[in-house]
């Protein structure tokens, strides 16, 4: 029968193990992590992921119209969050409508409320998402 002590014990070294394992994390996430954290504290706000963001914008905007449309998009935002940041109804996201999607994420990545996402967050089941939208 495992004792309260047992379960503590096994508890610890679980997460000794995850700790341990942490460092092993593929090389792409630190190459992430380097690249949204550009201050080098360790976390990511709002300016630097709406100018990661907003780079990777640019880069799906192939025709340089300023605005995406769901073919640009390519799937990274679901038909719902579509539709609730296209404001003006006209089928394509500006800059500021596709940032309004990726402050929702940044949000949904932030369950602290510390206005900072740090890469254990980022990485998280509520963080992936906004990884998803930062990731090259
Ligand atoms: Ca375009
Ligand atoms: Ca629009
Ligand atoms: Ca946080």
């Amino acid at each position: 029968m495992m004792t309260r002590r047992t379960i503590i014990l096994a508890l610890v070294s679980a997460g000794l193990a995850l700790g341990a394992i942490a460092p092993a994390m593929p090389a792409s996430k630190q190459a992430v992590m380097q690249t949204l954290d550009p201050s080098g504290d360790g976390v990511i706000d709002l300016a630097e992921a709406r100018a990661v963001a907003g780079a990777q914008f640019d880069r799906m905007d192939h025709n340089k119209d300023g605005l995406i449309n769901k073919r640009e998009l390519g799937g990274r935002v679901t038909p719902q969050e579509f539709a609730v940041a296209d404001r003006n109804r006209d089928g394509k996201l500006s800059k500021e409508e596709y940032l309004s999607v990726v402050e929702k994420r940044f949000k949904a990545a932030d369950p602290n409320n510390t206005g900072k996402v740090s890469q254990r967050e980022l990485f998280s089941r509520a963080g992936r998402p906004l990884a998803r939208l930062l990731l090259p």
